[in-house]
């Protein structure tokens, strides 16, 4: 039997992954608009006690400059409206530019109204709002959430939000410009225990020195990766279109991994480490799992990261 893109996602059937996080996105998005905006910045502010949020890069806010003016201009009572909008995701000029944004501008946007909301530049959450009992369930659902699984929520419910004409996952985005990779001289190199895959250490090597190029160029012509929770993106060009979008700055750190041959001269791999986003920087390193599936050539056919259930997992390597 050969592998098919759909038949490799089902590599080390053991992993656990962190299921709370698409059953809350799942239960937030029932929620009434009102309620949705009052529980993220609880759950935010809540957040905030315990781990730092970086503030984003200028070339972020610069390209959601324009909405951000707009909106500091308004009456209260219309930033709340485009608030309201933006999570109803209702058919507006403003909420088709938010949705035109990659995730990082998105994050970026509110990072600004959230600190313009703090300082009572732009409409607050009421004094003594009152969560309705299934937000207060949400809420705490949240807050049963390791730190790696809560920003992951907040990340989803927020890109969702907008109103977007075309197909997810269409890349014609309002994009950030991409850093240029690491000079050789200040590369780091990665030792992973159990692991000596060239492939696999060059992909983690190469994604940490912002080399995308680098990074596509191992995997084959329609190879596929796909992120947590998420469908595969297949094919170099997209894989490298989600790259410039998704991983500038994240830092993996991997620990240990394990790797046998399987049918047909291919080799399937599990490493599981950490991954920090240049958001909240070493003060939360998720537990994950990449599962890469390598062809006989040396190139990756398919890798799944996976945001893991408990750092329990991190020690799960089992084949079955
Ligand atoms: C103002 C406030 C609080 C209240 C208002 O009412 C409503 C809203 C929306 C508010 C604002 C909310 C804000 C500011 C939320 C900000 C959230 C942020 C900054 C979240 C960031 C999350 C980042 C994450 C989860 C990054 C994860 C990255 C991973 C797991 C990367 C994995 C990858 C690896 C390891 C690969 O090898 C390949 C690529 C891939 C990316 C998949």
């Amino acid at each position: 039997m050969s592998f098919t893109i759909q038949s490799a996602q089902s590599i080390f059937p053991g992993t656990l992954v962190a299921d709370i996080v698409p059953t809350v996105v799942e239960s937030f998005s029932q929620l009434n608009a009102e309620d949705q905006l009052a529980l993220l910045w609880f759950a935010y502010t809540e957040m905030g006690r315990s781990i730092t949020v970086a503030a984003p890069g200028a070339a972020n806010m610069i390209l959601a400059q324009g909405l951000l003016e707009q909106i500091k201009q308004m009456p209260f009572e219309a930033q709340t409206q485009v608030m309201y909008d933006l999570a109803n995701r209702a058919d507006t000029p403003l909420c088709r530019s938010y949705a035109s944004f990659t995730v990082n501008i998105k994050l970026g946007f509110w990072y600004q109204l959230g600190e313009w909301m703090a300082q009572g530049i732009v409409a607050p959450i009421p004094e003594g709002y009152k969560l309705s009992s299934k937000a207060a369930d949400v809420l705490q659902a949240i807050r049963n959430a390791d730190s790696g699984q809560q920003i992951t929520i907040l990340r989803n419910t927020v890109i969702s939000m907008g109103f977007d004409p075309n197909a997810p996952g269409s890349y014609k985005k309002v994009s950030e410009p991409v850093a240029p990779p690491t000079a050789p001289a200040f590369r780091t190199k990665v030792t992973i225990e159990g692991i000596n895959n060239a492939t696999v250490l060059g992909y983690i090597n190469n994604m940490n020195a912002n080399d995308f190029d680098a990074a596509v160029a191992l995997f084959r012509s329609e190879g596929a990766l796909q992120p947590p929770f998420e469908r595969p993106i297949v094919g170099q060009d997209a894989i490298r279109a989600y790259m410039r979008e998704e991983c500038q700055g994240l830092k993996m750190i991997p620990e240990r991994g394990i790797s046998e041959p399987v049918e047909d001269g291919y080799t399937q791999v599990k490493v599981t480490g950490k991954v920090q986003t240049p958001w909240f920087g070493a003060s939360v390193g998720m537990n994950i799992a990449w599962r890469f599936l390598i062809d006989p050539q040396g190139k990756i056919f398919f890798v799944a990261i996976d945001l893991l259930a408990s750092p329990k997992e991190l020690l799960n390597l089992v084949r079955k």
